[in-house]
């Protein structure tokens, strides 16, 4: 079990993930003088969160999308209890200098100092904030070495059907998949979360770690991932496999570019009312500073 205690006596949005702080004190032993100022340790604030106000806990955790465990976005959080968490690794292949099977404990410990509270935007057709907790993507890929050769970082979910009922039924070809291309996964927008709220990452919100990537659609932030590998050639995903009309490789947030049933220049803000209008939606979700120029020279409405 991790160790939860902090988050009774600290402010939910101050504290990085316990197991992990707890982990690298340990790690840190005797010869770390400052012992006593782990205790003060809190998250940062990335300075690229919004400054808009968080969705509830409740709209967060109730208001999912997670296949896995069903299609109707009340299904993850009434169906993702069953699935066990705990031990978790990743295994991490392809073009990296140092392959392996990673235990959670060994991604999160050095990283654990450099966890941020990510408070992002996540948009669709609909758009809620999310003040997760997370690291940079890059800072797990350095450590790994990526090698010259990749070009492209592909992802996997968990398969594990006796406990994800939605992998029982068809429709999807599981695991669910996703993928960047490099220069995508190196940007430091790019996170992968291990929590929310200062609190362990929800099952239905793709427990114990899953990515975010705050200026393309929902669903290319995977969940529950087990496995990374680098690649010199585009990697299959998801949702462009079933659909490749409607969902290309890249599904970077464009009110200019529609989905072809339906107008992507709005969104419809989760917890705001039944009346609440619908707001205009910013390219690349408010982040064109950040990443416009990876995507300079190309076609985006050929490259959706
Ligand atoms: N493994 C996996 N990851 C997934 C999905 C999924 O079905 N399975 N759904 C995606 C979609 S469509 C969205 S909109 C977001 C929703 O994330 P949230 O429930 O934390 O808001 O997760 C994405 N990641
Ligand atoms: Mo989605």
């Amino acid at each position: 079990m991790r160790n939860l205690l902090w988050s009774q006596v600290t402010p939910k949005e101050m504290f990085l993930n316990r197991r992990s702080v707890i982990a690298g004190a340990a790690a840190l032993g005797a010869g770390f003088a400052g012992a006593p100022a782990l205790a003060k340790i809190a998250a940062k604030q990335s300075a690229f969160s919004t400054s808009a106000k968080p969705n509830s806990l409740e709209d967060i955790t109730n208001y999912n999308n997670f296949y896995e465990f069903g299609w109707d976005k009340s299904d993850p959080r009434k169906h993702a209890g069953k699935l066990s968490v705990d031990p978790w690794s990743i295994e991490i292949g392809g073009m990296v200098d140092r392959p392996g099977s990673y235990p959670l404990d060994d991604i999160l410990k050095p990283v654990t100092l450099e966890e941020r509270i990510y408070r992002f935007r996540c948009v669709e057709a609909w758009a809620m904030v999310i003040p997760w907790i997370g690291f940079e993507l890059r800072a797990l890929l350095d450590r790994v070495g990526v090698q010259p050769s990749a070009k492209y970082v592909a992802f996997e979910t968990l398969y594990r059907p006796e406990e994800m009922p939605g992998q029982r039924a068809g429709g999807i070809d599981w695991p669910y998949r996703e993928g960047l291309r490099l220069d995508e996964a190196m940007n430091p927008l790019t996170i992968l979360a291990t929590g929310l709220y200062g609190e362990e990452m929800p099952k239905q919100n793709g427990a114990p770690i899953r990515l975010v990537v705050p200026w393309k659609y929902g669903f290319k932030s995977i969940k529950s991932i087990v496995k990374i590998t680098l690649t010199d050639k585009e990697p299959a995903t998801t949702w462009k496999s079933l659909q490749p009309r409607e969902y290309g490789f890249y599904a970077n947030v464009n009110p200019e570019v529609d989905h072809p049933r339906w107008s992507q220049a709005t969104e419809r803000k989760i917890g705001a009312g039944l009346f609440a209008p619908r707001e205009p939606t910013l390219k690349f979700n408010g982040y064109e500073e950040q990443v416009a120029a990876l995507y300079s020279g190309m076609d985006l409405a050929k490259n959706y």
